[in-house]
């Protein structure tokens, strides 16, 4: 082999090795999740519940087309709690890449009376969530994302719009017009998530024998995770309590 060929076979095998960095690395930041069959999956279930003292429910006052809107004031749905039980918990799996597929159409949050339906809703990664106005007056959409593409319009009385979310995030949405509304987007990046009902109860079906890490989330209390292992075909307990969190007190600073 000559001195150019040579050349050429180095250049080459270089340019080979930087290839297969570049496609290896770009796969890696691309790991989707991957949804298939399951076979003898098992269940994960329990309940959130409140630690120590339970808010007494805020008022959310009403002062804005009350025609449409009424005029009493609405229950903040921002912590439900009943017998210590909460509702509207969101408990999903933070690190599963395999299992089983997505369920369900295309997840719908409507604006009713004023107020978001429902107060959470799911989306899975990558989908669209049809946004509606069921109401006779204008309300608007305020997203308060970070990752996704966050939007600020507004929505004719029954008119809708669509939306995409591309990566996992917990989005917090307003309507700009009436103060007092409030929803919250769920971006999940796999389908092992649920939302616990009135008696805190949850369930997480056709997870593949393993060990995961478990979070319950709810928007007043923050979150907790908690390590579970699932065996084919059994069913595991993993119960929440999350707590309020006391405000911090400022410290005084020393002179
Ligand atoms: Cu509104």
């Amino acid at each position: 082999m000559d001195k150019f060929m040579k050349n050429c076979v180095c250049y080459l095998a270089v340019g080979l090795l930087s290839l297969v960095l570049v496609v290896g690395n770009s796969r890696d930041t691309l790991a989707a999740y991957e949804g298939g069959d399951v076979s003898n999956g098992g269940t994960i279930t329990g309940t959130v519940k409140i630690a120590g003292d339970v808010p007494a429910v805020k008022a959310l006052k009403v002062d804005k087309d009350q025609s449409t809107c009424g005029h009493d004031d609405l229950p903040s749905e921002a912590l439900m709690v009943s017998d210590g039980a909460i509702q509207n918990a969101v408990v999903s799996i933070t690190n599963i890449s395999k299992g089983k597929k997505f369920e369900g159409g295309t997840p719908e949050l409507d604006q009713k009376g004023c107020v978001f339906i429902p107060h959470i809703a799911m989306i899975p990664q990558g989908s669209s969530i049809k946004l509606l106005n069921s109401d006779d007056v204008m309300h608007n959409l305020h997203s308060w994302s970070m990752k996704n593409t966050a939007f600020n319009e507004g929505v004719a009385a029954h008119g809708n719009i669509s939306k995409t979310f591309e990566f996992p995030e917990t989005v917090k949405v307003t309507c700009d017009v009436h103060k007092w509304m409030t929803s919250w987007l769920i971006v999940q990046a796999n389908p092992y998530y649920a939302i616990t009902d009135a008696n805190g109860n949850y369930k997480l079906e056709g997870v593949p024998a393993g060990t995961y890490t478990v979070q319950a989330w709810q928007e007043s209390l923050g979150k907790k995770t908690q390590e579970v292992t699932v065996t084919a075909g059994g069913e595991v307990k993993a119960d929440f309590g999350l707590e309020k969190k006391a405000k911090k007190k400022r410290k005084r600073k020393k002179h």
